[in-house]
Parts: structure tokens; sequence; C-alpha cells
């Protein structure tokens, strides 16, 4: 099956409104038509405009960093998944390292926001990874597999096929520190296997499952070349536009 190869930009807290904005009509000018589909991960105060000038063009996309589980009430400060639909936006990043570990969120609150996003007619990009202990005790598969199965084998093959999924081991973000391909590859085809024993060959076929953690022009080749790697989450490299499309371009 000839899955979707996605680059999926995560800018995390950066870029003041004019920055962000210059940073997006960059990537929007630079972009070749191609079947990579390209995302752009902004804070909140950038999705309206960022889906406005991207809009005639077909394989870039914008996606929050985060909703609310609920769809409105008195949750000061807070955004719902239908707000973000509203704006354009057809993606939105979910269960990140970076939520876990500074905003408490566990598997029960992110598998919320999962259903949130999908009644919304979002597509979840679903992050997991082992943290550094469990890939020096060997467990990184047992971690991995559980973060899967506590978030998405509740969904239906239909909701599974809008979901994306983000693989990034938790030592390898923003540390300069990269995965081998080969250890991308083996845990890629860990998750599919796994998505395969419970929803089906054919479900878990269509899933892609991109990489994250530390990806530069310099190593993305490499690791988009292997079977199970169907693009990347990208960080620090997705805040420079000739950075972020060299990454796109290496497909
Ligand atoms: C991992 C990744 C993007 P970076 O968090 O989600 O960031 O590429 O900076 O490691």
């Amino acid at each position: 099956m000839k899955r979707k190869h996605i680059v999926a930009g995560n800018w995390k807290m950066n870029m003041d409104y004019d920055a962000g904005r210059d940073l997006v009509k960059a990537v929007a000018d630079k972009l070749q038509p191609s079947d990579t589909l390209v995302i752009l991960g902004t804070p909140y105060i950038h999705l309206r405009n960022a889906a406005s000038i991207i809009k005639d063009i077909s394989n870039l996309k914008i996606a929050a960093q985060n909703c609310h589980q609920e769809e409105s009430g008195a949750f000061t400060g807070e955004v719902a998944a239908g707000m973000l639909a509203s704006c354009g936006v057809d993606y939105v990043i979910l269960g990140h390292s970076e939520r876990r570990e500074y905003f408490g969120e566990d598997d029960q609150l992110i598998a919320s926001k999962i259903d949130a996003a999908l009644a919304a007619g979002l597509s979840p990009i679903y992050c997991c990874g082992e943290k550094l202990e469990a890939r020096e005790a060997g467990t990184e598969n047992d971690v991995v597999g559980a973060q899967v199965e506590a978030a998405l084998f509740h969904l239906s093959t239909e909701q599974l096929a809008q979901v994306v999924i983000a693989y990034e081991p938790v030592w390898a973000i923003g540390t300069g520190k990269t995965a081998s391909p080969e250890q991308a590859q083996d845990m890629h085809a860990h998750i599919r296997a796994l998505l395969a024993g419970h929803f089906g060959q054919e479900a878990a076929d269509g899933v892609s499952i991109l990489y994250g953690g530390s990806v530069k022009p310099g190593n993305a080749k490499e690791i988009f070349s292997k079977p199970d790697v169907d693009g990347g989450l990208i960080g620090g490299a997705s805040l420079k536009a000739a950075d972020f499309i060299a990454i796109v371009d290496s497909f």
C-alpha cells in the first residue's frame, strides 16, 4: 500500500506574530507541488492567518499543537478542537512528550483529546516515545506499545484512518541525538505490527508513521529511506524555511 509521506513542522512555543506570518509565507513560496503532505504546527496565534495564507496550496496544511478534550465550557485559557477546525486547521499534535512531561498529560487524557479532535473533524498527530531509561533497560517496545494501545485501540478502523502517528524517542528530542535509521525502522515496524494485530493489516498499512527527534537536512534522507518511516515531525529545523524545505525535499 502506498502511504502518505508527511513532513510536519512543530514550531513549539516559538515565533511572534510577524515572524510566524513570514515563515508561513516563506514555506508557501518555496514549496513545490509534490505527493508529500507538508504540515505546519504553529502556536494558536498564527493558525487563522496561516490557514488563509496556504489555502490554495493543496499539499500544505496547518496543525495546532494541542486542544482541550471538551467541546466548550468554563475552561479558562483552553481551546476546543471545534474552534481549531473553524479556523481552517486540519491537524492537531497530541501526546507530545513535552505535554506529557510539563503539563502532566497522561494516556487517558490524551485518548480523550484524540476523541475530541476526531469528533471535530481534525486529524490527530499522535506522539509516542520512550525515555532514555526505558531505552537503556531495553523496554522501549513495551513502553511505546502501551502508549499506542492506550491512545488508539478504542478507535474504529475508520477513525484510525484519520490518525497520523509520530514516534519521538524522548532522548532524541532537541538534544541533537537522533535515533539511528535502524532504531527508527525497528520501532515503526513494531508500532505497525501492533496496529495490524488489533485493526488488521490493511488498516495498519494505511497509517503514516513519522519519526521525530533532531531531524535535520543532513540526516532526513537516510531516516526517510526506511520502509516504515513515512516522514518526520520536525521541531528546531522547522523554524527556518530553507532547512524545513530541504527536509521536505529529502523524499
Ligand atoms: C521532537 C521534535 C519535534 P526536534 O519534539 O516534535 O523536535 O526536532 O527539535 O527534536
